[in-house]
């Protein structure tokens, strides 16, 4: 039986055509504190742009293709494809930027790896995957395994059935390319990296296994811990047990008919989680043979009217967005280096709130920001145009937002679901987006759910009015408004003269805001109008924006946009952008603009947001 997220998700998904199928696949929490054996590393790859590894000349599903990792026909006909002799990419990471001939590239690559394996007694292995972009299909010495679909999430498939003593193959077949029904669908302000971006690794696990959990702090009474374990496969009246060790707590409770225990812990005096006490607790979890030990930390987030109370108290959320765009090398970020520099840089900006645009990011930074005592708002890819009216693509969305949940619902630091950035104000979309937000309430009461939205502007006779009354707004917990005056729209003078109007009773994140700038490009000194580009006229657009944002009476956190510069094909200024989005406040290759040293100064010295 696939557990809970699969039935959840995959029952919508039925509709939808063969290859763009996510079947087979559970996810397992807390992977990177079970004993794995890597994969990472070379494995054999071919690019086939055409799929001829999967498909005939007739466009038919083959038999024979190069999940068989076959070079030699038993008959003595040529064979098109050789692993063994094939050239390798390095997992984890993107393919664009492992090779100069893949940078432009969107379709299929194939990967296939040997590996050793000895089964135990009593034993599942899995397969995980951290990320792949964008649909991939797996086979285990030649059996069809599972499918995926959606690059930014993590999944599991159960491969012991396909597994013998001694040497294994595994084959996957990774495609790019991107699709209108797509989650995110066909346009982007981001480089599409395809390929294997995070961890490959085997996970094998008792017959009965703990595959996921929830436990956080009770909203009403901080003195219990409360949630669920579940066991996967394990039958009612099983045993369940959970301590946490420096609170002297452990409780015993019994699964239930769904395979779930329920838990209540009775823990006084929790140092309770926040920015500048990020406190985790070591969590023990155990039934019958299997066992986990996570890192927890307890808080609770909800909102008062306009504010934002973290552990009952009102707070702000200084913050910058991010993307998991990698420093100093480029490429899709992963490793444990990219999150240390990237969060690095965020604390040095004096953050206690980061924005992980636009999808989830790599498990390493939810837990860092964790042991850094950043807040974090994860977002899943519904964003621009989805197609909205297509209820194949709701399955989609619906999935990776269980995924993302399913994964990182043990991390303190995140505060904010976001289901949408900038989606178009319509009936199909509304509908769509409030499902959206009712699953991630459901799927976990214990956070805010939130969307970046865009603004009305009415001209005024002083300049411009901006109207937050998007009806998504209705179904949000913390309405997020991304509006770019100063770039996009007017100068940067504009914020000087722009009002705001929300018509929402709700704390409100400017969740984007910001323009570009080439590091190193500058205005002449003492130029009091520097042009477009210049690292000056940047720290402008900071400057007017941060004395407008002042006075907001209900505006309770920001994120810029951005904190580093980012690939994107979109970007095609030739000597200004290169295929980069230039609104970062440190460029690709590390180097600190102006505007990092006038948002630095507004955050530590707390003149941008009200004081807590
Ligand atoms: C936005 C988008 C973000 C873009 C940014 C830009 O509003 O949310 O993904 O990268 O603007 O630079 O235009």
């Amino acid at each position: 039986m696939q557990s809970a997220i699969c039935t959840l998700v995959f029952s919508v998904l039925l509709a939808v055509p063969m290859y763009a199928q996510t079947t087979g696949t559970t996810l397992l929490v807390d992977i990177d504190h079970r004993p794995a054996t890597s994969l990472n590393g070379e494995w054999h790859t071919i690019v086939d742009q055409y799929s001829t590894g999967l498909y005939n000349l007739h466009q038919q599903l083959r038999k024979d293709g190069f999940f068989m990792n076959a070079p030699f026909d038993p008959n003595g006909n040529p064979q098109d494809y050789n692993f063994a002799n094939a050239p390798t990419l390095r997992v984890p990471g993107d393919w664009n930027t492992q090779r100069p001939e893949l940078l432009y590239y969107e379709g299929p690559i194939w990967y296939e790896k040997d590996f050793q394996h000895t089964a135990a007694p009593n034993t599942r292995t899995f397969l995980h995957v951290g990320a792949a972009n964008y649909r991939t299909v797996v086979w285990v010495n030649t059996k069809k395994i599972c499918e995926h679909e959606g690059g930014f999430t993590p999944f599991d498939c159960d491969i012991t059935a396909a597994l013998h003593d001694g040497n294994n193959f595994v084959v996957l077949s990774v495609d790019s390319t991107r699709i209108a029904d797509g989650v995110p669908t066909l346009q982007t302000d981001w480089w599409n990296y395809g390929g294997l971006t995070r961890d490959v690794s085997l996970v094998t696990v008792p017959t009965q296994f703990i595959d996921d959990y929830d436990l956080h702090l009770s909203k009403n009474d901080h003195s219990i811990i409360e949630g669920y374990v579940h066991v996967e496969g394990a039958s009612p009246g099983t045993p369940v047990t959970v301590t946490i060790p420096e609170l002297q707590a452990k409780v015993e409770s019994t699964i239930d008919a769904n395979s779930r225990a329920a838990v209540s812990i009775p823990a006084k005096s929790v140092s309770l989680w926040s920015p500048d006490n990020p406190k985790l607790y070591t969590v023990e979890i155990s039934s019958g043979p299997d066992r986990i030990e996570d890192n927890i930390g307890f808080r609770t987030i909800e909102t008062r009217g306009t504010q934002i109370l973290l552990n009952g108290r009102p707070v702000f959320l200084r913050g910058i967005s991010i993307h998991a765009e990698a420093p100093y090398r480029t490429g899709r970020a992963y490793s444990e280096k990219d999150v240390e520099t990237l969060l690095g840089w965020a604390k040095e900006l004096g953050c206690n709130y980061v924005r992980l645009a636009h999808y989830p990011h790599d498990e390493r930074m939810t837990r860092a920001a964790d042991r850094l005592g950043l807040m974090v708002w994860a977002e899943i890819p519904d964003y621009w145009a989805l197609r909205f009216d297509n209820p194949a693509v709701l399955a989609k969305s619906k999935q990776q937002l269980a995924e993302m949940i399913r994964r990182d619902r043990d991390k303190a630091s995140i505060i904010l679901w976001s289901v949408a950035n900038e989606t178009p104000n319509t009936e199909a979309r509304t509908k769509y987006l409030t499902a959206m937000v009712d699953l991630a309430h459901q799927l976990d009461p214990t956070r805010l759910v939130t969307a970046a939205l865009l603004v009305r502007t009415e001209k005024t006779a002083a300049g411009s009015n901006k109207i937050v009354d998007d009806p998504l707004g209705k179904a949000l917990d913390v309405i997020g408004v991304n509006e770019y005056i100063g770039w996009y729209e007017q100068h940067a003078e504009g914020a000087d003269t722009t009002t705001w109007d929300i018509r929402y009773d709700k704390p409100l994140i400017m969740s984007e805001w910001g323009g570009d700038a080439k590091a190193g490009n500058h205005a002449p000194s003492g130029d009091i109008h520097p042009a477009l580009w210049t690292e000056e006229y940047q720290a402008e657009i900071y400057r007017h924006q941060i004395a407008m944002l002042n006075k907001i009476p209900q505006l309770r956190g920001t994120s810029p946009w951005l904190l580093m510069d980012f690939r994107s094909a979109r970007r095609v200024n030739p000597g200004l952008q290169d295929n980069f989005n230039r609104k970062g406040l440190v460029s690709d290759q590390g180097v600190k603009k102006q505007a990092f040293f006038v948002l630095q100064k507004a955050y530590k010295d707390k003149t941008l947001g009200k004081a807590e």
